[in-house]
């Protein structure tokens, strides 16, 4: 292990970086190989790639067991599973939806021609607030799109009280939630509808993908109607229907990471202790808890920096990490309400989001996964904490560098 003696030993000062190659946040987990390519074999051999075959019916036989749910349809990703539950819905007009989330919940919204009506979040979970979603309700509110950040759920009861009160529609983005819980029962179940991402850096992930949830078998129908262009059968279509299925290649490996999911879940939940004895002490740097009583995937190690404590900023952390070869995430910098095309739509937005502010400028999220061993874990402790306990210095020492170049630059040697 690299021992930091001064702060010339930090690779952003000149050192030597902790790392050869570079540490990911969402390096993809992935289970057996040789069961993967069997299956993936048998695909080609069969030659039924994709419009729901052997794999794909399998697939979703284990979610619905897993989630214990009724319906369970495989998508092509979550962002276009959005879009078929919210026009499934019928949602239409205004939806309301957190601004701390990854860009992908609000242009689903807006790509339906919605408007995402952004509202603030509560600042000890990072999820959407419940007290700040009835003041934006408007006669054109049609729906409330929560997000389960981290894979910790939202405030389900309170969201559907309101939904209620208000005639409103219920989903959620449970992109980080598989294999997560509230009060014992498996997200999936929960709202009209909830859709998981399978995206390459999730915890389980199909290459691309994603797949929606319910136990609604209308609303389930109507989904699996428009997953396949609203066909009712051969040359009949009896809606307006897109592509959102998914291959048989992903589906065998969504079938093949179902195996390891377990493993990959106690791999993440192994660092995240680590991480939690590691970073322990260090002022000025707060480490996302998750319930230790509920299902959690433990998939974001997350931090937030308190400034004032560490006396270097979080981008400033940000920058040492990169330069070491940890390329720690800003998510959700700077907030949905702060990029295109809502910035300069929603000219204001801001003041009335001052959590998601805040969030955007001190969190952090570090690497972990499959790929992660625990002693890169304590290597990446042990630079925060050498960064911090020589905060002084090495703040004067970066005075005049501008950080955010520095990652940027860092970002092109990216592979
Ligand atoms: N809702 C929420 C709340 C979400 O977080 C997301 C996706 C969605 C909806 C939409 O789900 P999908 O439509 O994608 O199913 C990443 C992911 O691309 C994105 O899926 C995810 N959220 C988001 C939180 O993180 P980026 O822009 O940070 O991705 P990228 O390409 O920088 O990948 C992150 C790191 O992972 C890279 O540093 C390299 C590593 N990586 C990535 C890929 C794809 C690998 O090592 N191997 C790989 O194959 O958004």
């Amino acid at each position: 292990m690299l021992i930091k003696k001064s702060v010339n030993d930090l690779a952003i000062l000149g050192g030597r970086s902790s790392f050869e190659e570079q540490l990911h946040v969402g390096r993809p987990n992935i289970g057996d190989k040789e069961a993967l390519l069997r299956r993936i074999g048998e695909v080609v051999d069969r030659r039924w790639l994709t419009n729901s075959g052997p794999c794909l019916e399998e697939f979703e036989r284990c979610l619905r067991q897993l989630l214990g749910v009724s319906h369970c349809d495989a998508m092509c990703n979550a962002t276009v599973g959005l879009q078929l539950a919210m026009r499934a819905m019928g949602m239409s007009g205004e939806v309301i939806v957190p601004s701390f989330t990854f860009i992908a919940t609000a242009h689903a919204i807006q790509w339906l021609g919605f408007t995402p009506v952004f509202c603030d979040v509560d600042p000890r979970t990072h999820n959407i607030d419940p007290a700040r979603v009835e003041e934006l309700i408007t006669p054109r509110t049609t729906g409330i799109l929560g997000v389960h950040v981290w894979g910790q759920p939202c405030d389900i009861e309170a969201l559907e009280t309101i939904a209620r009160r208000h005639g409103l529609k219920l989903l959620f983005d449970a992109a980080h939630a598989f294999c997560c819980s509230w009060r014992g029962r498996m997200i999936g179940n929960f709202g009209g509808a909830e859709v998981f991402s399978f995206h390459a850096t999730k915890v389980f992930n199909t290459f691309e993908g994603g797949a929606l949830s319910t136990n609604d078998s209308e609303l389930a129908w109507r989904v699996q109607r428009t997953r396949n262009f609203g066909f009712a059968g051969l040359d009949q279509t009896d809606t307006l229907g897109t592509n959102a299925k998914m291959s048989e290649a992903s589906a065998a490996m969504g079938l093949t990471n179902l195996e390891s999911l377990e493993d990959f879940v106690e791999v993440n939940r192994r660092n995240y202790l680590a991480y939690m004895r590691g970073l322990k002490g260090i002022p000025g740097i707060h480490m996302l808890e998750y319930d230790a009583t509920e299902k959690r995937n433990y998939q974001y190690i997350v931090l937030e920096v308190e400034e004032s404590e560490a006396v270097l900023s979080r981008d400033a952390l940000q920058s040492i990490l990169w330069a070491e070869n940890v390329l720690a995430r800003r998510y959700f910098y700077p907030g949905c309400h702060r990029m295109e095309p809502y910035a300069s739509t929603m000219l204001g937005v801001g003041s009335r989001l001052p959590v998601t502010e805040r969030l955007a400028r001190r969190v952090l999220v570090l690497p972990t996964g499959t790929g992660v061993s625990e002693e890169q874990v304590e290597m990446i402790c042990g630079i925060l904490r050498f960064a911090v306990s020589h905060a002084g210095e090495t703040a004067q020492r970066l005075r005049g560098t501008d950080t955010a170049q520095v990652s940027a630059a860092l970002s092109q040697s990216r592979p």
